[in-house]
């Protein structure tokens, strides 16, 4: 039989190799895969409790709150709240930072989480995920601010994603490559399945909404026909797949190879930003990305060093094998001069 390494047994052995570490970052993980065994029992039940269907709540971009959206989005607060490790919270499913209550203490680390991604996917039985961040405190006060939680991916100290798909799965990098665990529903544990995740360098599909085709720039457009090795004799064209939980198609490009994008248009009403949360979805998988060789660009540049203006910005994002979204960068380069002078005063914080 293989060595079976608990998940709570990896991040013990990542930390060994800080001598100075003080134990919260192990604590905070562990928390969060607690909590993704929570949301994950839920999900799976989620047709048979009725807990299904639109709870009244909209969030700050008009969408409506599934009920499990809130239920996960109250899990990884309530889990984190009282643990003395975090000075402040945010969650995409709230307009403002989220402070520790008073009656706990704070510590050293902010958490950033989208509980539920792709959660229109939830009626029809389709794969949702969690996504989380975590950036150590900055500000000066003792109860942490908005600063803590406004700051560029390439300072994350750890981020991770789970995927509650046919199993239920969690993938974790604190810094030192990407690894992936699988729940054992028969005895609650995350067991070690998927070490050290590398992205294939051969990629295979290529994840984006093609209904929007006709918005998108002609930039986009030429990398999409180019990842069809559309007029190409020596490349095979990649195949489509596209879930609609951005988390989702992001796991199957990490272990398969490929890209998903999710551009800005220039129709009207115009997005030049597209529809990715920069702190709660996009900076994660992009640190992710990059820890398993890969890359995240918003069509300019690396969506790490982007320095984030506001809780909710929102980013155009490319994200998977190093040399597909340095070509669409490159396309976008070439052929979207108008997109770019739209987009920039979003990305600079000026809009
Ligand atoms: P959500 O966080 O509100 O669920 O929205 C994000 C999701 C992504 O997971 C997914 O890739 C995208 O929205 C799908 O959007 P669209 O339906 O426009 O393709
Ligand atoms: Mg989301």
């Amino acid at each position: 039989m293989p060595q079976i390494v608990t998940i709570e047994r990896h991040i013990l052995d990542q930390q060994k190799r800080f001598p100075q570490a003080t134990g919260a970052l192990t604590g905070l993980l562990y928390d969060m895969a607690l909590s993704g065994k929570l949301i994950s029992r839920e999900t799976n039940r989620a047709g048979l409790v009725g807990i299904l269907g639109a709870a009244d709540g909209v969030n700050v971009y008009g969408e409506q709150q599934q009920r499990l959206d809130m239920f996960a989005d109250d899990v990884i607060f309530k889990m984190n709240d009282h643990t003395g490790r975090l000075c402040v919270m945010a969650s995409e499913e709230h307009d403002d930072i989220m402070h520790i209550p008073d009656e706990f203490d704070c510590g050293n680390y902010a958490l950033l989480y989208d509980p539920l991604d792709g959660s229109s996917n939830i009626d029809v039985n389709v794969s949702v995920g969690t996504i989380f961040a975590i950036q150590r405190k900055i500000s000066a006060g003792e109860r942490g601010a908005l600063e803590d939680v406004l700051q560029p991916g390439r300072r994350l100290v750890a981020a991770g994603y789970m995927v509650y798909g046919s199993s239920t799965m969690m993938v974790y990098s604190a810094g030192q490559g990407v690894h992936g665990f699988t729940l054992d529903p028969s005895v609650g544990e995350f067991l070690l399945s998927h070490p050290d995740i590398r992205i294939p360098a051969k990629p295979r599909y290529y994840s984006s909404n093609q209904g929007y085709q006709k918005v998108w720039t002609p930039g986009v457009r030429r990398f999409c026909e180019w990842l069809q090795a559309l007029d190409d004799d020596e490349r095979e064209p990649l195949g489509a797949r596209y879930v609609g939980s951005m988390v989702t198609d992001f796991h199957r490009n990490l272990l398969y190879g490929g890209v998903f994008f999710y551009p800005g248009d220039m129709q009207q009403p115009a997005k030049p930003n597209g529809k990715m949360r920069l702190l709660f979805e996009a900076q994660a998988l992009a640190f992710l990305a990059e820890q398993a060789g890969g890359y995240a660009s918003d069509g300019i540049g690396d969506i790490l060093d982007i320095q984030p203006h506001s809780l909710h910005q929102r980013v155009p994002l490319f994200i998977g094998n190093r040399d597909l979204v340095e070509t669409a960068e490159s396309f976008i380069r070439e052929h979207d001069q108008d997109w770019l002078e739209a987009y920039r005063p979003f990305r600079e914080g000026r809009r």
